[in-house]
């Protein structure tokens, strides 16, 4: 449940104890970072870079000993037009790499998948929040996997699937659409049994929207507050980033950092990041600065 105590001045944002499989992860006082893990060929940034399980092992550590306070694992790239993977074959990706992090990583780990059955193998390996790209669209049973390992569970928006998203997506208004939405991911989770403490939010940036919708729902960011519920903004190195810097994945750092920050700025609790240092050293000035501020 929401603290009022834990509001900070100058930041607009609340304090939350996120349920993960009996541990508590405390949200709000500081900008908790989440690095991210593509086992994947194809992912848009770093795809085939970590396909081999040694080198993720290696990713994860360095990500956590460089400020990671997750890390999240995928087996599925969900980039525009992304061929869809099965879940054997997303799982026997995943299972090496969460097989070898279980003793050695301190930091929880998180699943990206969409899938209940990639879920359940990563839950019982070891992980403790699964991060669902398609806010429940795609496996309704995905709640229920959750809520019976008392995992946590990210609700992101997407408007379509990653096939079809980027086609002309439109909306009269954004953020109360994809507000809409998020409220009946909520809803639909909670009936399956996850409880609201287990639970955090995202507007899903570049999955069915135009670079001006990406923009508009970051500077609108702080009005996903009145969902009551924590906030996660995947940010890092998306496309409508590189529509204003003119540059690929690689060259999007810069650009990736001032969104973030704009992000925290507007009440994010939580940034999905690759280049997890530098974003780590811009919370920490964003943080300390909403403590000189209160
Ligand atoms: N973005 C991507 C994947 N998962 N999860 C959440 N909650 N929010 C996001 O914005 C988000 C996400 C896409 O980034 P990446 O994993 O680097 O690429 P790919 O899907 O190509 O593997």
């Amino acid at each position: 449940m929401p603290k009022k105590s834990g509001r900070l001045s100058g930041f607009p944002r609340r304090s939350f104890d996120l349920e993960l499989r009996g541990s508590i992860l405390k949200l709000g006082l500081e900008t908790k970072i989440m690095g991210v893990l593509n086992v994947t060929p194809d992912s848009f940034s770093d795809g085939g870079a970590y396909l081999d399980p040694g080198r993720a092992e290696a990713r994860a550590l360095q990500m956590e000993a460089e400020g990671a306070h997750l890390i999240d694992i995928g087996g599925e790239s969900t980039r525009p037009g992304a061929r869809p993977v099965a879940a054997h074959e997303e799982i026997a990706r995943v299972r090496p790499v969460l097989k070898r992090l279980a003793k050695k990583i301190k930091v929880p780990l998180s699943i990206d998948t969409m899938r209940s059955e990639t879920a359940h193998a990563a839950l019982s390996e070891g992980a403790k929040l699964v991060n669902d790209v398609s806010g429940l669209q795609f496996d309704p049973a995905l709640a229920r996997t959750a809520a019976r390992h008392q995992a946590g569970l990210v609700l992101m928006h997407m408007k379509g699937s990653p096939q079809t998203m980027q086609k002309e997506p439109s909306y009269k208004d954004p953020v109360r659409e994809i507000a809409a939405f998020l409220k009946k991911a909520v809803r639909r989770a909670m009936d399956a049994g996850v409880p609201r403490s287990a639970l955090m939010i995202d507007p899903g940036f570049g999955f069915g929207k135009t670079a001006a919708h990406n923009f508009e729902l970051l500077a609108r960011l702080g009005e996903f507050e009145n969902l009551g519920l924590p906030v996660l903004a995947g940010l890092s190195r998306k496309s409508f980033i590189g529509s204003v810097i003119k540059a690929g994945p690689d060259g999007r750092l810069y650009g990736s950092l001032a969104a973030g920050a704009a992000a925290v700025m507007r009440g994010a609790h939580m940034l999905r990041v690759h280049d997890v240092l530098a974003h780590a050293h811009m919370a920490r000035i964003l943080d300390r600065t909403a403590e000189a501020a209160c």
